[in-house]
């Protein structure tokens, strides 16, 4: 079987809607097809400084949601990268075979070290990209279900991948990005032309799927639109209502033509949040209702975060054992 593989960053405690719907959704759907491994990337989340405390919780926290949003521990690997260390010994090769310029043109680093300036960004915010590479060629993945803002982390991945097998003989599986095109990206409510982001300075653009259903309504009411009073489907001249018709049809699986018909006609866009936000609390109830019970005894979580990082270690260990030999490093027995 074909293998797939994806993570998300333990940064905050609850996954906003475009995590969900960018990629844990398709994660599900593939599940069923793929030999799927399902990471939470601690070690990443390290690179914005959370407490020791934040970073368990939030480890825990993330796996929970895996599961809560129907990932199946039976089917697939679930596990924290930490706990599987060729991941930073893999990166480490991934480095050397990276150019500085190359890193430097990460246009994520750049937004991120941007804002924070030099002085405050660490370096391991600007090896991020070859960890994540790492991550995908361990385990011989062909395709990696992320969102739109992943894309050219994956091309460095693919393109690392290909330089390592030209230097050093065939040795990584090529992955491909996997972007579901409707969900690609999920706009922030206040703000429809960035993407919903845990990390945004305004929070009133994201939908967080752990908060109380109530507040994310509330916000669904105040998302920005437009003074046009018709609800179309234009991306350009009004991203807010594109934004909410596009999180409607990924939830309620209808096609985007058909919600703009169903609500044709003059001020429908109150009309067009309510049902949005009953679709999000419908979705949000019984996710939160199975992380509430996961977290709060978590001997079952942690089993199965023990047992996929047995599994993930079983493949992870046999590729960096085909890694070290090719670039030369002499074994140690
Ligand atoms: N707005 C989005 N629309 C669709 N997909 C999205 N993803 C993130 N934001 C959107 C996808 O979610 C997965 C997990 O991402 P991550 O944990 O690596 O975090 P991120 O990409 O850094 O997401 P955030 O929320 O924007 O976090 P910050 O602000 O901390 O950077 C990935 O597959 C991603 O594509």
């Amino acid at each position: 079987t074909p293998r797939i593989l994806s993570g998300m960053q333990p940064t905050h405690d609850s996954l906003h809607l475009g995590n969900y719907l960018g990629a844990q959704v398709s994660w599900v759907r593939m599940q069923s097809d793929f030999d799927a491994f399902f990471c939470v990337v601690d070690q990443h989340a390290l690179t914005v400084g959370p407490t020791p405390e934040e970073l368990r919780r939030r480890t825990r926290v993330t796996a929970a949601q895996y599961l809560a949003g129907g990932i199946d521990p039976e089917r697939s690997t679930v596990f924290v990268q930490s706990h599987v260390p060729e991941h930073s010994q893999l990166a480490w090769v991934l480095n050397c075979l990276t150019g500085y310029g190359e890193a430097a043109r990460m246009t994520q680093f750049k937004d991120k070290a941007g804002k924070r300036g030099t002085e405050g960004t660490n370096v391991g915010l600007f090896t991020y990209p070859m960890l994540m590479a790492a991550d995908i060629l361990l385990y011989d993945a062909t395709a990696v279900p992320v969102g739109e803002d992943q894309r050219q982390h994956l091309e460095l991945t693919r393109d690392l991948a290909q330089r390592f097998n030209a230097r050093y003989g065939t040795t990584f599986v090529i992955p491909e990005a996997h972007i579901p095109a409707e969900t690609a990206k999920i706009m922030s409510l206040q703000e429809p032309t960035a993407k919903m982001s845990k990390s945004a300075d305004n929070q009133a653009g994201n939908l967080m799927m752990l908060d109380a259903p109530k507040a994310n309504t509330k916000k669904i009411k105040s998302a920005v639109t437009d003074t046009d009073n018709a609800v179309r489907y234009d991306p350009e001249a009004k991203p807010g209502i594109a934004n909410l018709l596009r999180i409607h049809s990924a939830l309620s699986g209808e096609k985007v033509d058909a919600l703009v018909e169903q609500y044709a006609g003059e001020n429908k866009y109150g009309a067009l949040k309510t049902d949005v936000a009953a679709l999000v609390a419908e979705v949000q109830e019984p996710f939160k209702a199975r992380v509430d019970e996961l977290v709060g005894d978590p001997a079952e979580l942690d089993r199965v975060l023990a047992r996929g990082a047995e599994r993930a270690r079983e493949v992870a260990s046999a590729t960096l054992a085909r890694v070290y030999d090719a670039v030369g490093f002499l074994p140690a027995a």
